[in-house]
């Protein structure tokens, strides 16, 4: 008997699945992404193989001991490493409520033109937004019962939300690089969502009332305002297990990247790192299975040891593969007395480590992510 068409088969349906899954691996959540952010979504993607991409909150508005006004064009990465971070973090909240500056004193106008130089520079753009409560009125950790129900199609409080994300659309719409091109944005809304403190978050909503509210936005901004330069991240905090990461997931049409927060605080590096091991262990695997982007969407270490960076942080980052690790802002002294910085500054005392660090293979900076090209 003839074994080819048997063969001819087998061959046809593994190269149809081959192709089939490839395919639905090219397009994020957005269908009808530009070409800048698809690409950035498939880079990011192999990214993840090579090392991690470096992020810095605020990195080019402020730092500790300094503003942007006179100071442009620094950065406390650059001062201490001589290089740009490759991804740059930036917040939204209260441009929901007209305010010039956001609820960390950074203008818009200027946050917009930030945002572009570091494009220009080929660098990646993230954004959160610690939005106000739309039913009090009070600050995003405000978690009166039944907002999320409020703002939600046919809820008292939904027209009213909407305005709020008109506002999201208009900044959004103000990113352009040199060419006219859109500048793509890993937006991501709703951070934290398995902790109690936002009002969206643990259990002041339902996990219902939390995927209408994700699929909402996404297609309230994608399909009504016409962004096509988001891509979307969904991120919880610490969590514990699988089940209790995708509680509330909206589903794999809806996300792009799949991240979570950790800050070590006053954790033993001992148990910090297993604890980071572990759930990077995890969350490399549903992103496998969901085809997504694994990425640890903010984090704080413990800077009273000198050598954090390479001791305990690069040690477990090299056992994974996630595309970037963004460090939260550098605020310095704040008004509440608190002084509150996650990345070394000039003089800090975990400096010189970090610029070991900053000169592993592993870690990608600036300099590195611009020969990637990440939007061709
Ligand atoms: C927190 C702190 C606050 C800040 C908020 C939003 O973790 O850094 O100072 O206002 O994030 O950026």
């Amino acid at each position: 008997m003839n074994k080819t068409p048997v063969i001819f088969l087998f061959w046809a349906s593994f190269s149809f699945f081959l192709t089939a899954r490839a395919a639905a691996s090219d397009l994020p959540a957005d269908k009808k992404a530009t070409k800048e952010t698809v690409a950035l979504f498939n880079n990011l993607k192999k990214l993840a193989g090579k090392g991690f991409m470096f992020g810095h909150q605020d990195d080019l508005a402020y730092g500790v001991g300094w503003k942007y006004a006179n100071n442009a064009g620094r950065s406390d990465i650059k001062d201490v490493t001589g290089d740009y971070p490759a991804l740059y973090g930036w917040e939204l909240g209260r441009l929901e409520i007209d305010s010039p500056v956001n609820l960390d004193s950074v203008s818009f106008t200027m946050m917009q033109q930030l945002i572009k130089q570091g494009y220009e520079r080929g660098g990646v753009i993230t954004i959160s937004w610690h939005l106000n409560n739309p039913l009090t009125g009070k600050t995003a950790w405000n978690p009166a019962e039944g907002t999320v129900a409020s703002i939600l199609p046919g809820g008292s409080r939904h027209e009213f939300f909407k305005s709020w994300l008109d506002k999201i659309a208009v900044f959004m719409n103000g990113l352009k690089g040199s060419h006219g091109e859109f500048i793509p944005v890993i937006f991501r809304p709703y951070h934290e969502l398995n902790g109690n403190w936002f009002w969206w978050g643990g259990s002041h909503c339902t996990p219902d009332e939390f995927r209408k509210l994700w699929m909402f936005t996404v297609s309230y901004l994608r399909d009504e305002k016409k962004l096509h330069h988001l891509l979307y991240a969904y991120n919880t905090d610490r969590y514990s297990s699988k089940e209790e990461y995708l509680a509330k997931y909206p589903g794999d049409e809806w996300v792009d990247i799949t991240g979570f927060d950790i800050y070590q605080r006053n954790d033993s590096n001992e148990k910090f790192s297993a604890d980071l091991d572990k759930m990077l262990t995890m969350l490399e695997e549903i992103a496998r299975e969901r085809n997504k982007i694994p990425a640890l969407t903010e984090f704080g270490g413990n800077l009273d040891d000198k050598n954090w960076w390479t001791g305990t942080f690069l040690k477990i980052l090299s056992a994974h593969n996630i595309a970037y690790a963004l460090g939260w802002r550098n605020a310095g002294q704040k008004a509440n007395g608190q002084f509150e910085y996650y990345v070394p500054y000039k003089g800090e005392p975990t400096s010189a480590n970090f610029v070991k660090f900053y000169e592993d293979g592993r870690t990608l900076f600036q300099k590195d992510v611009t020969n990637e090209k990440l939007y061709q």
